[in-house]
């Protein structure tokens, strides 16, 4: 994709035509994927209003119509139960604002996906949080997530990422790039390829009992970090689930376990001392609560007993992606230098074997 410059950001605005006068259009938050911009207008005497504008990355996406479909269904779909529970839908979900057109969406001239979303006021969205009483409360709207989305119509989703949470073909697709090693880095990494091939046996875990259907597929997140939900000002609760990119059939395991590895690492997730990442099992054990508080009934007594394994699995599937990425030279993951991938790793692999040491605690919980 081209990288966004001002002619082309002119041109989204012009197929908006916001309101007000524009005060500032800057890259905005901490996403790996999206180019995503802060809008700030001067609404005259009204006061100031932010709106997010997104290009959506088209590498990734590579259907952003059907994409987008999913979010518009979705999004719908929960402002209706919003507003039935007596909530405030501008504030609990994302809302799409239309072009001058009346499409949810623009295509720029080069090709590229746009869509612009209200900004969510009054609310915070932390990279980090050392309090358990906050990870409960995100564990919670995650939860609560799945719940309102327990009878969304899965045959109505697009499968934006075939095999997104597929773990075993994410270790082939590692096996690949390292076969192939076009940037010549294998190398310089053995202990991370020792690391990917002795948990190579948490592929295994999830798809036999998928295929069982011991476990079963349900409308899920598939991304669930901290950074892709706000939390309200004013009550500390969590109020919004953003980045609906890849709302998709999965596995409670999945979202529960995306979450953890970022959540409740005791460091970010591109930390290099690595000495400081660990599982910390507080903030575990706060999420278990929120999130099978936030689930409710939904959760069956099985999905229950595997959480566990969700978080170990999706911590060693994302260290997995980042060593490919790294591997294939940076082609999927937004990089800020050039071992990024490669520190994203490490503390995904470091943050798997202290999961692996914590394991049978993790399981009392
Ligand atoms: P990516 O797919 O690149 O992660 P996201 O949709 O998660 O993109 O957006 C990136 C960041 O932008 C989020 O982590 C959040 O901080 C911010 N953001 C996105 N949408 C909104 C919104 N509607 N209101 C406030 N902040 C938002
Ligand atoms: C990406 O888009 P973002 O930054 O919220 C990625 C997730 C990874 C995550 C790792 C579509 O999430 O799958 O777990 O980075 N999203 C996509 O931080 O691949
Ligand atoms: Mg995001």
């Amino acid at each position: 994709m081209i990288p966004v410059n001002d002619q082309l950001k002119q041109e989204v605005l012009n197929a908006y035509r916001f309101h007000g006068t524009l005060l500032s259009a800057d890259p905005y938050g901490n996403g790996h994927i999206n180019d995503t911009f802060l809008l700030v207008f001067d609404m005259y005497r009204m006061g100031r209003l932010k709106v997010i504008l997104q290009r959506i990355n088209t590498d990734v996406f590579q259907k952003p119509q059907e994409l987008m479909d999913n979010v518009i269904g979705v999004t719908a779909f929960l402002q209706k139960k919003i507003l039935d529970a007596g909530g405030d839908d501008s504030r609990e979900t994302l809302t799409l604002i239309p072009t001058a057109g009346g499409e949810l969406y623009y295509v720029d001239s080069q090709g590229g996906y746009w869509r612009a979303y209200q900004f969510i006021t009054d609310a915070v969205c932390y990279e980090q949080v050392k309090k358990p009483e906050y990870f409960f409360e995100g564990a919670r709207l995650f939860g609560k997530f799945q719940r309102q989305l327990s009878d969304y119509p899965i045959d109505a989703l697009h499968e934006i990422i075939p095999d997104f949470h597929n773990t075993q073909m994410r270790y082939e697709q590692f096996q690949k790039a390292l076969k192939e090693d076009v940037y010549e880095r294998a190398g310089t990494v053995r202990d991370e390829i020792q690391c990917a091939m002795k948990y190579a046996y948490l592929c295994d875990i999830f798809p036999p009992l998928i295929a069982s259907g011991e476990l079963p597929l349900r409308v899920t997140h598939n991304d669930t970090k901290l950074n892709n939900q706000m939390f309200d000002n004013r009550t500390g609760k969590g109020l919004c689930i953003m980045d609906l990119d890849t709302v998709m059939p999965g596995l409670l395991a999945y979202d529960f376990g995306d979450a953890i590895r970022f959540g409740a690492n005791t460091a970010a997730e591109d930390e290099t001392d690595l000495s400081r990442v660990s599982l910390d099992l507080r903030l575990y054990k706060a999420y278990v609560k929120g999130f099978t508080e936030g689930c409710g009934s939904v959760m069956t007594e099985r999905e229950r007993e595997l959480l566990p394994e969700g978080a170990l699995v999706m911590t060693y599937e994302c260290g997995l992606r980042f060593l490919t990425d790294y591997l294939q030279g940076d082609i999927y993951f937004k990089i800020d230098h050039p071992t990024h991938n490669l520190d994203r790793c490490r503390t995904q692999f470091t943050l798997l074997v202290d999961m692996a040491d914590k394991l049978p605690k993790m399981r009392t919980f």
